[in-house]
């Protein structure tokens, strides 16, 4: 799937902005033919979510409607016209001039209406229906109302079976494009090294049935090359090979540009540009790869939030928030707990961080209310972001799930008590959903290794079919409380133990405690800066003497927004390394000493 862009064959205007808005709590809107246009009870703020932006409606997670008007940019007429929504969490139905155009199931990945011949010149009515509700069936799932082994130890409210706030709305831009009638549909670029060589395969796949040739040219640091081939049955496969070429890592982010075309007898019929980096990423034994090299992922899990906006695209946040990872020295973060906005991967190609790209399948649980279709959700998901991220260097590995309630309550219980593991630990339909996601992401991604983030520790069976194994552990705060170096030990057998199972690269994906900011004590206690402070540089530490320990995410970068729980004060996670206003706590300056060297230079 490619971005929407304006060139010399295409335009795209954005139609973000102010909406009307209709929160739809009785559920009327429907019977009363809203879908035509209605009576706008606010205003409200495209892209945003709509909890924080009214008074009396932070929780309410229902039905809601959104009306924009739009003429039709000059020139556009007799094109082919497309709008697309970037975001709408997390169901959306949607209606132009009154006819309905379709809906998307899932709030955080793109979805396209062609509206050619139902456009007008002047006067659209643009309708969107958003539906949040949280469901057992819905990924991710809710309303499970504490069912043992799916959800979190105590019900939030919301009741979500993850631990952020379930915000919605439209929450990224809404956008509507031109495209040639003989467009690119598709790009995929796939780059290889060979000796000194970089070489840049651009798939190509185009909507025309007549005589066509695609063209490419790259360029960049020195370099300017091209080559041209039919297009036959609507594809076409190029290859341009760089000589000396500069690889693209996060020491030196090195892009590329490329520019394909389609050429009708000589003449351009479309053209699309894209960054290119060259690299390559693999999993060899127990290391990952990155340019054949070992690469080590510092840095953290993150969320989509901010006051006001909630998970509403703000691009000062994404600068601000890639200014102070790489002042405290990361080189990646994990999109936790769905892929994030496409500009924040863009930047991340331009800033040189690698990143792991993870679905919304978080919080799974395995028992029948809805599974079929929650699996169904899940590799529409997969297909989903691989569709829409595939061509960022940045994206070094996909994650098809983080913490799925897999294991069986009796596997869980002898495994607390010394680390006994026994037969089949999983429940067997976990075990069929991963096999079957992570085959998909290999079919659909061939060139990116593929990772799972558990929570079950070595009861995690799908870890089988994974390439990197993703362990979130909390050991010295949910459990070992108030004892770091007793759970740090505890720790150090673990991962021996799995890494025994499965002898594959390891990532802590989580690891970190809640601190509250202002809070000190010695010795250190729980809550305390200096309690963070400790936990995260020992833990470091301990990672650093592990070779298969090949990356250390933090939880969390930044404080964030969750439901009402007695663990959760105030509706926040205050895991952060900095506050939700991005101010540092103590821990922030001892990470950046670790991780940047010893004066955090
Ligand atoms: C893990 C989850 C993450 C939570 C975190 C925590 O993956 O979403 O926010 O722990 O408890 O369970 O802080």
């Amino acid at each position: 799937m490619l971005y929407p862009q304006s060139n010399a064959c295409r335009q795209m205007a954005d139609l973000s902005g102010f909406w009307e808005f209709r929160f739809d709590p009785d559920e009327v809107g429907a019977g009363q033919g809203w879908s035509a246009g209605f009576d706008p009870a606010e205003i409200i703020a495209v892209p945003a979510s709509w909890n924080d932006q009214f008074a009396d409606w932070r929780d309410y997670i229902g039905l809601a409607w959104y009306q924009t008007t739009f003429d039709l940019p000059w020139g556009w007429r007799g094109q082919k016209i497309l709008v697309r929504f970037n975001a709408v969490s997390y169901l959306a139905e949607v209606w132009l001039n009154g006819e309905r155009l379709g809906e998307h199931e899932g709030g955080h990945l793109p979805f396209v209406f062609d509206v050619t011949g139902r456009v007008k010149d002047a006067g659209n009515v643009l309708i969107v229906r958003v539906d949040g509700k949280l469901a057992p069936d819905r990924v991710p799932p809710g309303e499970l109302k504490g069912r043992p082994g799916a959800a979190f130890p105590t019900v939030s409210y919301p009741d979500t079976t993850y631990d952020f706030f379930p915000f919605c709305g439209i929450e990224r831009p809404v956008l509507i494009y031109t495209e040639p009638q003989a467009a690119i549909t598709d790009l995929t670029v796939v780059t290889e090294i060979d000796g000194a060589d970089g070489v840049v395969r651009v798939r190509l796949a185009c909507a025309a049935d007549e005589p066509l040739a695609a063209r490419v040219t790259l360029d960049g640091h020195g370099f300017s090359g091209g080559t041209e081939e039919a297009v036959e049955g609507g594809a076409a496969a190029l290859t341009v090979t760089v000589p000396d070429a500069l690889l693209w890592s996060p020491d030196a982010p090195s892009l590329y540009d490329l520019r394909v075309e389609l050429r009708r007898d000589g003449a351009v019929a479309d053209c699309y540009t894209l960054p290119v980096g060259i690299r390559t990423i693999a999993v060899e034994g127990d290391r990952l790869l990155l340019n054949g090299e070992p690469v080590k992922l510092l840095g953290f899990g993150r969320h989509e939030d901010f006051p006001v906006v909630g998970k509403g695209l703000l691009p000062a946040l994404i600068v601000k928030d890639y200014a102070l990872m790489h002042w405290m020295g990361a080189n990646s973060f994990r999109t936790s707990h769905y892929p994030y906005s496409e500009q924040m991967l863009d930047m991340a190609d331009r800033l040189g961080f690698m990143v792991i790209d993870e679905t919304p399948a978080v919080g799974l649980f395995f028992f029948e209310d809805g599974l079929e279709k929650r699996d169904r959700l899940c590799q529409q998901m997969i297909r989903e972001m691989i569709d829409r991220d595939k061509n960022h260097p940045s994206v070094i590995m996909w994650s098809i799930a983080n913490e799925p309630h897999t294991a069986s309550l009796e596997a869980r219980e002898a495994y607390y008590r010394d680390f006994t593991v026994i037969d089949h630990p999983s429940r067997p339909e976990a075990v069929a959903s991963f096999k079957a996601m992570a085959d998909l992401a290999r079919d659909l991604d061939p060139t990116r290794p593929v990772t799972l983030i558990s929570h079950e520790g070595a009861l995690e069976e799908s870890f089988e079919f994974v390439d990197v194994v993703g362990l979130n552990r909390y050991f010295g705060w949910y459990t070992q409380s108030g004892q770091i170096d007793l759970g740090l030990g505890y720790l150090d057998r673990e991962i021996e133990l799995i890494h025994t199972l499965y002898p594959k690269p390891l990532i802590f994906a989580e690891f970190g405690t809640d601190t509250i900011p202002g809070h000190h004590a010695q010795p250190p206690e729980m809550f305390s800066e200096e309690y963070q402070a400790e936990f995260l540089t020992k833990q470091i530490k301990l990672a650093d003497t592990k070779p298969f320990v090949v990356g250390q995410h933090i939880w969390n970068l930044c404080d964030f927004k969750t439901g009402q729980a007695v663990h959760r004060m105030g509706g926040y996670n205050y895991k952060g390394v900095f506050t939700r206003d991005r101010r540092p706590k103590l821990a922030a300056h001892r990470v950046r000493a670790l991780w940047r060297g010893e004066d955090g230079s």
